[in-house]
């Protein structure tokens, strides 16, 4: 069901295109995820916000599974972003940074309190849809890692920018052939102030261009002077689940009071056979 209340979360309708992109579908129960999954691929909506997807018990097994992590990752390109583990997109500018990332890939699939949501994920997209959706495997056969978790620190941001595999990973390197991008976030812990996500119904052309056939390169500086207001604004709380297209440009503000936590992974839809792959 589409809410729009005119409190939190704020949206504004009048930026974007008309009938494009321009409003957030909101639902109040986590089998929606899939009409607004669905929506969100076609483009015609700019976000999909399912509060409560997480029970607070849920997110707390989550917390603790951060409180105990021994080690984290820090973000090659955004200062105060760390991880448990690497990503693909991090992964993937080197063979041995793949081995490991599949070494981990494969614990993080097999057991971890952090698959839960993208297992719900799953189960509510096949369920109620009859997608068909499972967690991407390379050309090698090898599984990815469904789901990360990342962890942002107080009084940082992450900048204005897009994520698209096909742009970012090296020539010969797995890149599924995708027509839709998008990035699901389920927020484990939010900062007491500030954190909003910001998506714009705008590419940018000049800097996907730069990037086009390039690894390593994804630039976290896009610069909005001239995009306007966002399209959507959202100030997440535990438990929600937040999805985008992360073709379009998106930023993160800096919170106050806490960190910034999220399990988090890419959906593509597969240009031929329409299969929904996951992956981290
Ligand atoms: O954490 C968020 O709200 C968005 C993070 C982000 O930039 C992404 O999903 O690409």
């Amino acid at each position: 069901m589409n809410k729009s209340d005119g409190n939190e979360p704020d949206h504004h309708e009048d930026c974007g295109e008309q009938g494009r992109s321009s409003a957030l579908f909101e639902a109040d129960t986590a089998p929606d995820v899939s009409r607004g999954i669905r929506q969100l691929l076609d483009g015609e909506i700019a976000a999909v916000r399912i509060p409560g997807f997480l029970s607070s018990k849920e997110v707390g097994l989550i917390v603790r599974r951060i409180d105990r992590a021994t080690e984290r990752n820090q973000h090659g390109l955004v200062a105060g972003l760390e991880s448990l583990g690497i990503s693909y997109f991090e992964a993937a500018t080197s063979d041995a940074a793949l081995r490991r990332y599949f070494r981990q890939a494969r614990a993080t699939n097999s057991a971890s309190d952090e698959m839960l949501p993208v297992r719900r994920f799953i189960h509510d997209l096949v369920r109620v849809r009859g997608e068909m959706v499972g967690v991407a495997v390379d050309d090698g056969g090898r599984e990815l890692a469904g789901g990360i978790v990342r962890i942002l620190g107080e009084s940082h941001d992450i900048r204005p920018h897009c994520d698209s595999v096909g742009e970012e990973v090296p020539t010969g390197v797995w890149a599924p052939d995708i027509d839709s991008q998008l990035g699901v976030n389920v927020f484990i812990e939010t900062p007491e102030a500030g954190g909003a996500l910001h998506v714009w119904d705008a590419v940018d052309a000049d800097e996907a261009s730069k990037r086009r056939g390039r690894a390593s390169s994804r630039n976290y500086g896009i610069d909005t002077i001239d995009l306007g207001k966002p399209t959507v604004t959202i100030t997440p709380r535990p438990g929600d689940l937040i999805a985008l297209n992360t073709e379009h440009i998106h930023s993160v503000e800096p919170g106050n009071r806490g960190r910034r936590s999220t399990v988090s992974w890419f959906v593509g839809r597969d240009r031929t056979s329409g299969r929904l792959l996951i992956w981290a």
